[in-house]
């Protein structure tokens, strides 16, 4: 019974011990990093889309879909073999579409306060397969609408607020060329896996406060491309 009572208060001290050690690390790892909580936590990357790679289908994901015509559409999850290891893509496409264009995407909400984070960046595996429309399209050649972006068989758009809650878009397009050398397209060969990176999206200006949601797919006429995963990582 005593010798009970001692190995309880044994194991008390040890614990205490421990947990002493531990708040005095988490205490230096504070000071070290001059006080300011926000920079505390944000020591990690923090993933702001849910099922990014796709591993759980389409969930957490719309698909959005526009077109004037009566097209045929449609977004299914694939797996292929990447590197000797299954991988779970999107594919999507739209045909029949008279050179009219059109859009096929898939949407995921965010609702995510950046305003604190110093990082931000897009990462994200896609293939065209084909399209018709050759180039990023002349209707939003010069347009002052910050929204009309052009047109590719892949893309990813992520729409956001400004601290004065003023809406804007960032988008990257991948295509082969583009006689208009629109800003925001990357050139890619057609039928070849391409890894994306973006810059630090947080010293893009006007710079995010809010992301709204994210938008990937293909616009165009007729299109077809496949997106390994997307990711938005922030810290
Ligand atoms: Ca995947």
């Amino acid at each position: 019974m005593q010798d009970d009572y001692i190995h309880l208060r044994i194991k008390k001290i040890y614990l205490i011990v421990f947990a002493l050690l531990l708040v005095s690390f988490a205490f230096g790892y504070i000071v070290g990093r001059g006080f300011n909580v926000f920079t505390y936590l944000s020591w990690w990357e923090k993933e702001l889309i849910k099922n990014g790679d796709f591993d759980d289908n389409l969930n957490y994901w719309d698909v959005v879909h526009n077109s004037n015509v009566n097209d045929v559409y449609d977004v299914i999850v694939k797996t292929i073999k990447l590197n000797d290891s299954d991988d779970k893509i999107v594919e999507f496409y739209r045909n029949n579409s008279y050179a009219d264009g059109g859009t096929v995407a898939l949407k995921q909400q965010l609702g995510v306060d950046v305003s604190h984070f110093s990082e931000l960046y897009l990462r994200t595996r896609v293939r065209i397969i084909n399209y018709t429309e050759l180039n990023t399209g002349w209707w939003c050649e010069g347009s002052s609408n910050p929204f009309c972006v052009g047109e590719s068989p892949v893309f990813v758009k992520i729409f956001y607020k400004d601290k004065d809650g003023k809406r804007h878009l960032w988008h990257v397009g991948f295509i082969e060329s583009d006689i208009y050398n629109k800003t925001g397209y990357v050139y890619i060969p057609v039928n070849e896996w391409y890894d994306f990176e973006s810059e630090n999206l947080m010293n893009i200006d006007p710079k995010p406060a809010f992301i709204d949601y994210i938008l990937v797919g293909g616009t165009g006429w007729d299109f077809k491309g496949d997106i390994s995963y997307v990711h938005l990582y922030g810290k």
